[in-house]
């Protein structure tokens, strides 16, 4: 395990000497005591995906797991990357990688089906499952650990959850907390049990607090409360990064976490009563052109956005899996000079769609968050190089996909 590399002098010195407080150096003895030798994965279950070998001390000989020293939480926080982080080589000699995709039908996971596939990102040697709910509901113990015996993933990306627009949030908070929660520890708890190696969950953007300042950063995550319309699932996402530092302190686990911004694409949910705005308008203006009749935007239409497509966060979430090794979630968004409101949107899918007809506004209806604009600092050290799809490209693509799609389209 990366985190776990040699005597503490040089964890310090990749990550930093972080100030030594003196709860770390509680922490540190104190997780110490807590780590038996069997709550330790396996010291030569080595990572396939970023395989290193076998740690070495200062001098040189192999260091037992047991004897590598606790990291303090400040180590949590990545400083930078250390220059040893090696390319994920799927032909190591660790043994074959499967990578299982839970919420793999949804729209992000058709996406990184879509750029696995399809842009190459597959590597030889590597074996990628795709679930659906069918395969598995994982609100129910039970069929999570059938699927994960069934599949025995080494690396797990989890998507699934009960996902919804703004409206329907605001009328069943409580199961999107239910159904999150229950998803979520099944997911990570199996994940653990079966010696997955790493886990990539899936958090969003309207996590953060409501009132803050902008642009909104990964260290804000828990600095107040959410936005009330969305309390339910913003709190059981919160939980999975508490999770992933758990799972980190105590096991040494590589769960990770990303933070979109709000998705859209092929295969998005376009139902026009539980959909996320851009999926929702899509659909509104495509049935209003058919049926000749005016189209409704909810709200003002004031709000807003930063649109990323599902393709581009996808390619961002496999890098995530190959080569970020910081347990704090990260953000995958289009930078803040690209954020749009809700308005714009509108426009854009008028003129993809070439509708002509009236556009009204709902003013009666929430707006939601005014905004959320968070910032991609952290991305563009890592990934100086990614261009993103601008958002009117993406916006075309995406009604193109959806007209030509319409009959199995999710309405
Ligand atoms: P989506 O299109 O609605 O897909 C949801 C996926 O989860 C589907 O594959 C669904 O399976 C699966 N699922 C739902 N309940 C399940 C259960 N009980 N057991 C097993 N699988 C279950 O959602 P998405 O937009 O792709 O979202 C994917 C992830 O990204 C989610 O974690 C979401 O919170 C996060 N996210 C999305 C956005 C966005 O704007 N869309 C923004 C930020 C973060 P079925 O197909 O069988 O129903
Ligand atoms: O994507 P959305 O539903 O949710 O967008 P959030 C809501 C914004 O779009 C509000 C406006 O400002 C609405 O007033 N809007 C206009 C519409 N017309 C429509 C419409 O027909 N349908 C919808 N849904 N909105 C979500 C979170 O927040 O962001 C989710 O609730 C997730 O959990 C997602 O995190 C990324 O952007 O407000």
């Amino acid at each position: 395990m990366l985190y776990f590399n040699a005597n503490a002098g040089a964890l310090f010195k990749y990550f930093g000497a972080p100030s030594a407080t003196s709860q770390d150096e509680e922490l540190s003895t104190s997780a110490a005591t807590h780590m038996s030798p069997q709550m330790l994965s396996d010291p030569e279950d080595e990572d396939p995906i970023t395989s290193t070998s076998p740690q070495q001390d200062s001098s040189g000989c192999q260091q037992h797991y047991k004897d590598r020293p606790v990291l303090p939480t400040s180590v949590y926080q990545l400083k930078e990357q250390p220059a040893h982080i090696e390319k994920m080589e799927s032909d190591t000699k660790a043994g074959p990688v499967r990578v299982m995709v839970t919420g793999g039908s949804g729209m992000l996971g058709k996406a990184i089906e879509h750029v696995v596939m399809n842009e190459g990102l597959k590597r030889e040697g590597e074996e990628w499952i795709f679930l659906s709910s069918k395969d598995a509901d994982l609100r129910d113990l039970g069929q999570t650990k059938a699927v994960f015996k069934k599949h025995r993933p080494t690396h797990v990306i989890h998507l699934a959850a009960k996902v919804g627009g703004l409206y329907e949030h605001m009328r069943d908070n409580l199961l999107f907390l239910s159904d999150n929660l229950r998803i979520n520890d099944n997911v990570l708890q199996t994940a653990h049990d079966t010696g997955v190696i790493k886990v990539v969950s899936c958090l969003s953007s309207c996590i953060f607090p409501d009132k803050i300042t902008y642009p909104i950063d990964e260290t804000m995550i828990h600095n107040g409360l959410p936005h009330d319309s969305n309390f339910g699932y913003s709190h059981a996402k919160r939980l999975i990064d508490i999770q992933n530092r758990g799972y980190f302190e105590q096991y040494g686990h590589r769960y990770t976490a990303v933070i979109p911004t709000n998705v859209f694409g092929p295969h998005d949910n376009f139902n026009i009563d539980t959909a996320h705005v851009m999926s929702a308008l899509i659909g509104k203006t495509y049935k209003a052109k058919m049926e000749g009749t005016p189209v409704t935007v909810c709200g003002t239409g004031a709000a807003r956005r930063l649109f990323t497509l599902s393709w581009d966060v996808g390619r961002l979430i496999v890098w995530v899996l190959r080569e970020y090794d910081e347990i704090q979630p990260i953000i995958l968004s289009v930078g803040e000079e690209d954020e749009i409101s809700i308005k714009d949107a509108v426009e854009m899918i008028a003129e993809a769609l070439d509708f002509k007809g009236e556009i009204k506004y709902d003013t009666s209806l929430s707006d939601g968050q005014l905004r959320k604009t968070t910032s991609i600092a952290k991305l563009r050290r890592y990934r100086p190089d990614f261009t993103f799809t601008p958002v009117k490209e993406g916006i075309k693509m995406t009604c193109d996909w959806f007209v030509a799609n319409y009959n199995s389209a999710r309405t």
